[in-house]
C-alpha cells in the first residue's frame, strides 16, 4: 500500500504558525477531511484536516512545531478506500489571512470617518461573532484585531484597516458576518484601503499547486491536498461524522485568549467559559489563573502531583474518581473551605507521599538517663526561662548520625544526590491554622539549650502565623514529634526534597530485658521514613540502631 506525505495545504498568507494541537497518533485509521492538527498563528487558529482515508503511519509534527504550507504532517499508509491520487485541484481560496481587507472603503474622502469591512475571509459564510476586542472610544492601530469571528473548525480574528479612533461598531457578539460586511467606523488618519496593494498582498482566491502532497518514492501525479474535500479551501467546514473526539473537546476560545492561557500556564480545558455557548474569554481565564494564585482551586495537573484530595479527580493517576456522596442526604452537614495553610501543606504532601517511595523502620531508644538529665538541666536552668524538651536533645542526636551516614542528610537531583555539608533540621509545628515546619539552621554548632530557645521562638511564630518563608528553607532533614500529645508509632511523610524524616512518639516506662532481669526504661518510639530511592533498609536500620545508642548515652555525640 502506498505511503504518501500529508502536508500543510496551501493555508494563505500564514507563513511559521505554531502546531498547538495534534489529534491523532500513530496507529489511528483516518479519513479524508479528518482533521489532524490545530496551527494557530498569533490571530488565528485553524485545523489542517486529511487528504487521504488511510492508517497514521508516523507523526512529522509535534506540539509547538513551526509549520508553513508543504511542511509535511504525518505518512499516511493509504487505505484501500483512499481516494486515488489526482491531479491537483485548484482550491478556490487560500486560508484566510487576517491581512485587512484593502477594499475597506473611506466613508467620504475627505471625511476622517473610515467604514472598516469584513476582508476576505475565503470560504467563510455567515461566521458568528464570539468577541468584541475593543469599543467605541478606543484608540486602535492598523492591524489591531477588532472581533473575533468562529465557525466549526476555525476562529479568526478581525483587524482594523484603519488608524485612529474606534467611533461606532456596527456588530454585536452573536451576529453572523460575511465578505465585505461593515463591522467598525473609525475617526482617523490611516488607512490600508488608500494605500494601493499589489496582488501579492490581497486576499484575492488563489490556486497554489505547490501545496500538493506528493506520494513517497513515486514520481506519479500528485494529489492535491485542499484545505477541504469540496476544493473550497479557506475555512475547513464542518463534516459530520469526521470530526475526532478530541477536536470536539477543544475548549472554545480565541487564539489570543489560547496564547495568554498558554502564557500563564492555565489548562483552557479546565476553565469554565462564560461567554456565548460556553466560550472562554479574557476574563475568564484571569478569574481562574487568580483562583489557582489563590489557593482556592486547583488544576488537575497540580491535583495529580498533590492536590487537595477532595477535588482530585485521580484520573490522572489512572484510578477511580474520587466518590462524589451527597453527604446532606444522610444528616446535617455543615461546609467550611480548608485555610490556606492545611491546602498548600496537603499538596505538598501528597505531592511527597505520591512520588516517593517510602519505607518506615520504628524502633525504641532508651532515653532512661537522657530524660533525667533533661529534667536536671530544666531545674538548673529554671531562673533561664528557657525549657529544654526531648526534641532539642533530638535534634542534636540526628545531627550526629546525619554526619555519620551522609545519605540522610542529602537530595535526590536527576541522577546525582547532592550530600550537604551543612544540617538544618526541620521540625513540624501544629498550629491552629495547619502543619508548619520551620528551620534549625546549621543544629550542629548550637548547643542543646541555644536548640530550645530558637525551637520555642520558631513554634511561637509559627502558632501566631508569623514565621517568615527564610524560617521555613533550607531544611536538610525533619523531625516531627507527637512526643507530647501520645501515640505509639506513625509514618511520617519525607519533607521533599528531603530524603528522610524522624517521627518520635511519646516515651512510656518498658521492662526491657537487661540480660539478667526485667528493668523499667523510659523507651522512647522513634520512625524513621526514608526514600528508598536514596536508602536501602539495612542503612536505616543502622541510623535507628546508632541514633538509639547516642540517644541512651548522649556522651557519644562527643565522639
Ligand atoms: N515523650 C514524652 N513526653 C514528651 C515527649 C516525648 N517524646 N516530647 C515532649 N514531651 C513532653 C514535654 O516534655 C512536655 O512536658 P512538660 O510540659 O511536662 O515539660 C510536653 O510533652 C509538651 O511538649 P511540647 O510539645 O510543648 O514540646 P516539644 O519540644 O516536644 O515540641 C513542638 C514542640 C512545636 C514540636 C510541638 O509543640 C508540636 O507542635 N508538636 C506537634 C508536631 C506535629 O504535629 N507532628 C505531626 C506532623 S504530621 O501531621
Amino acid at each position: 500500500m502506498a505511503l504518501i506525505e500529508v502536508k500543510v495545504p496551501d493555508i494563505g498568507d500564514f507563513a511559521d504558525v505554531s502546531v498547538i494541537e495534534v489529534l491523532v497518533k500513530v496507529g489511528d485509521t483516518v479519513k479524508t477531511e479528518q482533521s489532524l492538527i490545530t496551527v494557530e498563528s498569533d490571530k488565528a487558529s485553524m485545523e489542517i484536516p486529511c487528504s487521504a482515508n488511510g492508517v497514521v503511519k508516523e507523526l512529522k509534527v509535534k506540539l509547538g512545531d513551526k509549520v508553513h504550507e508543504g511542511s509535511v504532517v504525518l505518512m499516511l499508509e493509504a487505505g484501500a478506500s483512499a481516494p486515488a491520487p489526482s491531479p491537483a485541484k485548484p482550491a478556490s481560496a487560500p486560508m484566510p489571512s487576517p491581512t485587512p481587507s484593502p477594499s475597506a472603503p473611506l466613508v467620504s474622502s475627505g471625511s476622517s470617518l473610515i467604514e472598516v469591512k469584513v476582508p476576505d475571509i475565503g470560504d467563510f459564510k455567515d461566521v458568528s461573532v464570539i468577541e468584541l476586542l475593543v469599543k467605541p472610544g478606543d484608540s486602535i492601530q492598523i492591524d489591531q484585531s477588532l472581533i473575533t469571528i468562529e465557525s466549526d473548525k476555525a476562529s479568526m480574528e478581525i483587524p482594523s484597516s484603519a488608524a485612529g479612533v474606534l467611533k461606532e461598531l456596527r456588530v454585536k457578539i452573536g451576529d453572523k458576518v460575511n465578505i465585505g460586511d461593515f463591522i467598525a467606523v473609525v475617526q482617523g488618519s490611516a488607512s490600508v484601503a488608500a494605500v494601493p496593494k499589489d496582488s501579492s498582498q490581497t486576499n484575492a482566491p488563489t490556486v497554489n499547486a505547490s501545496s500538493a502532497s506528493s506520494p513517497v518514492n513515486s514520481g506519479a501525479p500528485v494529489p492535491s491536498t485542499p484545505i477541504n474535500a469540496q476544493g473550497t479551501g479557506a475555512m475547513p467546514s464542518h463534516q459530520p461524522g469526521t470530526v475526532l473526539s478530541a477536536s470536539v473537546s477543544v475548549p472554545h476560545a480565541s487564539p489570543s485568549v489560547r496564547k495568554f492561557a498558554r502564557e500563564l500556564g492555565i489548562p483552557l480545558e479546565e476553565v469554565k467559559g462564560s461567554g456565548l455557548k460556553g466560550r472562554i474569554t479574557h476574563e475568564d481565564v484571569q478569574a481562574f489563573n487568580r483562583s489557582v494564585m489563590q489557593g482556592a482551586i486547583s488544576t488537575k495537573a497540580q491535583q495529580s502531583k498533590g492536590g487537595t484530595t477532595g477535588s482530585s479527580s485521580g484520573a490522572a493517576l489512572g484510578l477511580l474518581p474520587w466518590p462524589v456522596v451527597d453527604f446532606a442526604k444522610f444528616g446535617p452537614i455543615e461546609r467550611k473551605p480548608m485555610s490556606r495553610i492545611k491546602k498548600i501543606s496537603g499538596a505538598n504532601l501528597h505531592r511527597n507521599w505520591v512520588m516517593i517511595p517510602h519505607v518506615t523502620n520504628h524502633d525504641d531508644a532508651d532515653i532512661t538517663e537522657l530524660e533525667a538529665f533533661r529534667v536536671l538541666t530544666n531545674k538548673e536552668n529554671e531562673k533561664s526561662g528557657v525549657k529544654v524538651t526531648m526534641l532539642a536533645f533530638l535534634i542534636k542526636a540526628c545531627v550526629a548520625s546525619l554526619k555519620k551516614f551522609p545519605e540522610f542528610n542529602s537530595s535526590l537531583d536527576g541522577d546525582d544526590l547532592v550530600y550537604k555539608s551543612y544540617y538544618n533540621i526541620g521540625f513540624a509545628a501544629d498550629t491552629p491554622n495547619g502543619l508548619m515546619v520551620p528551620v534549625i539552621k546549621n543544629a550542629d554548632t548550637k548547643g542543646v539549650l541555644q536548640i530550645s530557645q530558637e525551637m520555642g521562638e520558631l513554634a511561637k511564630k509559627a502558632r501566631d502565623g508569623k514565621l517568615s518563608p527564610a524560617e521555613m528553607s533550607g531544611a536538610t532533614f525533619t523531625i516531627s514529634s507527637l512526643g507530647g500529645i501520645g501515640g505509639r508509632y506513625f509514618n511520617p511523610i519525607i519533607n521533599a526534597p528531603e530524603v528522610s524524616i524522624l517521627g518520635v512518639c511519646k516515651s512510656t516506662m518498658q521492662p526491657v530485658w537487661n540480660g539478667k532481669e526485667f528493668a523499667p526504661r523510659l523507651m522512647l518510639p522513634l520512625s524513621l521514613s526514608w526514600d528508598h530511592r536514596v536508602i536501602d533498609g539495612a542503612a536505616a536500620a543502622r541510623f535507628n540502631a546508632y541514633l538509639g545508642q547516642i540517644l541512651s548515652d548522649f556522651r557519644r555525640v562527643l565522639l
